[in-house]
């Protein structure tokens, strides 16, 4: 279905400026050559869309199921308008794909809700490497950078409203 298309284009000139939102962004540390990837992704958008560095915290954890825990952590002791969580399971051959991709996704769902702040699931679920490959920067784009856009939407979208 999305055989050619790159799901990270966006509308730079719709796009509300990041300038002074403070954002966290927690990766994992399993398949690192594709969550650098997604982080160069996500890190590069928000300073392309007006963040600044001193904006940006960044915190590391060993794999995907600890994201929300991470992300949790950083909720609770900086001060951010958005955080973005970043990670890649891969199908592989074991039933850990299924009960981290639910864990991970209904917990980060749990803490949007808890601390009215968005926070973004930026985890690739794949069924091969090379599939993670083309979602990190290659012919499907930078899943990286599609939750940086989804964090400046979704931070603005609250200022506006308050
Ligand atoms: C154990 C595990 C496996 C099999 N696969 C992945 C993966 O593809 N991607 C990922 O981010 N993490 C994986 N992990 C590690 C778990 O996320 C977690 O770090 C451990 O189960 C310890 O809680």
């Amino acid at each position: 279905m999305s055989k050619k298309k790159n799901l990270s284009e966006y509308h730079k000139e719709s796009l509300p400026s990041a300038k002074n939102i403070r954002f966290g962004i927690i990766v994992s540390e399993w398949n690192p050559e594709i969550t650098d990837a997604l982080y160069k992704g996500a890190f590069s958008s928000l300073l392309e869309n007006g963040a600044s560095e001193e904006d940006i915290i960044t915190r590391y954890v060993p794999g995907s199921f600890e994201l929300p825990l991470g992300a949790k952590y950083l909720l609770e002791n900086s001060q951010l308008d958005a955080v973005i969580c970043l990670g890649c399971v891969i199908q592989g051959e074991t039933r850990h794909f299924d009960f981290i991709c639910h864990s991970v996704a209904n917990t980060i769902s749990q803490l949007n809700i808890e601390y009215n702040i968005p926070v973004v699931f930026g985890v690739l679920t794949t069924d091969n490497f090379q599939q993670a490959k083309e979602r990190s920067g290659g012919q499907h784009g930078n899943k990286g950078t599609e939750a940086a856009v989804v964090a400046i939407k979704m931070a603005t979208l609250k200022e506006d409203l308050q």
